[in-house]
């Protein structure tokens, strides 16, 4: 009897003892997953691949000068990584009223000249985002606020030019960034071009401001739309094409004075061209725009349905290569390159 008592006693002490295991087994588990999840700060999206890897360069194919095979191991290996390891996600954005732009600049003391780049790594791509502007003091102040830092996490090298139309005619944003296009070629030889509005902030910086082997359209989603794409050929508010997609659709058309239908007429550029357009996945690709009112200058361009009939027709002779304008002043103020144009006014 005492046999058998004691043979239960050990069958129910292992029973106990494996159950043990199980739990301590357990919540190790748990506790190494939970972890590295919260070390790493790092939210997981379901991603296509292409988001993440670094599209093949125009740069790198187009611009290597070809020199000893071990300089170019050495600099491939200087590379920054696709993904940097300092993006956050979703972060919190300021708007504070009563910022200045010398508060702003105090921030950033690390941007110099409008121009940032890594110090640990070569950058995938030199970025040259692109603003077009008129009296819009505090959205510019707002998205330098929050720009500056988002591109620096995601370890860029890049400029910002905010590109200035002088006086108070019709406003014409399309030929604005044809001017930024290429005023801003003239001092570096950029791969990559952000077409951006001023009031556009990005919310989370996995969002890349890099250029994809296709043109890519970052804003599916705004506070203002719901974070709904606005209509399904949108193209508009930000924009990343490399300096060959740009050059290749003849960049914008010059004609679009007032507001709408210069961002369709470049998305019918690019499928005449045989691109198509990418765009990141809804929950990052989300904007927040400062409220605004419309802008007086800047009234409904009722030409240009007429006009999205004729892209086909003169996307070859109405674009960078008719651009003309008087250049008023290129200057360098420490947060970014300021360029003031007079781009003339409609010709009818
Ligand atoms: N922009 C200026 N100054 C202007 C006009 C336009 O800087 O006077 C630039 C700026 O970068 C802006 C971009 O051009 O972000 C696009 O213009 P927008 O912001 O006026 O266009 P959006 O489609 O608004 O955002 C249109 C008018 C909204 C009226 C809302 C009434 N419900
Ligand atoms: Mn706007």
């Amino acid at each position: 009897m005492m046999g058998l008592g004691s043979t239960i006693g050990n069958f129910f002490c292992s029973i106990r003892l494996l159950l043990f295991i199980v739990v301590c087994l357990m919540i190790v588990g748990w506790a190494s997953f939970y972890l590295r999840d919260s070390a790493r700060l790092i939210p997981t999206y379901k991603v296509p691949d292409r988001f993440w890897r670094c599209p093949p360069l125009d740069r790198r194919s187009e611009d290597k000068t070809p020199s000893s095979v071990e300089q170019t191991v050495k600099e491939e290996s200087e590379i920054c990584p696709a993904l940097s390891p300092n993006l956050k996600g979703t972060i919190p954005l300021s708007f504070e009223p009563s910022l200045n732009l010398k508060e702003v600049q105090k921030k950033y003391p690390n941007v110099d000249n409008g121009r940032y780049h890594p110090a640990s790594c070569r950058a995938q791509q030199r970025v040259a985002i692109l603003i077009p502007h008129r009296n819009r003091e505090k959205h510019l102040l707002y998205l330098l606020d929050n720009l500056h830092p988002f591109l620096q996490r995601q370890q860029l090298d890049y400029g910002i030019y905010v590109i200035h139309q002088a006086g108070d005619g019709k406003f014409n944003r399309a030929k604005l960034l044809n001017v930024g296009y290429l005023e801003a070629l003239k001092e570096e030889k950029w791969d990559c071009f952000i077409l951006h509005d001023v009031d556009l902030v990005p919310e989370n910086d996995f969002n890349t401001y890099l250029c994809d082997t296709e043109p890519k359209h970052l804003v599916v989603g705004r506070n203002v739309t719901g974070y709904k794409l606005w209509y399904k050929g949108y193209f508009g508010g930000v924009t990343a094409m490399t300096r060959n997609q740009f050059a290749k659709v003849n960049g914008y058309s010059n004609n679009y004075w007032g507001w709408g239908g210069e961002d369709d007429d470049l998305r019918l550029r690019v499928t005449y061209n045989k691109m198509t357009v990418v765009r990141p996945p809804p929950e990052i690709a989300r904007y927040t725009m400062v409220f605004h009112t419309r802008d007086s200058g800047n009234e409904v361009n009722n030409r240009r349905m007429k006009l999205l009939k004729e892209v086909s027709k003169v996307w070859k002779t109405d674009g960078l290569n008719s651009c003309t304008y008087r250049l008023l002043s290129v200057e360098h103020e420490p947060l970014y390159i300021n360029i003031t144009v007079d781009i003339g006014k409609p010709q009818y």
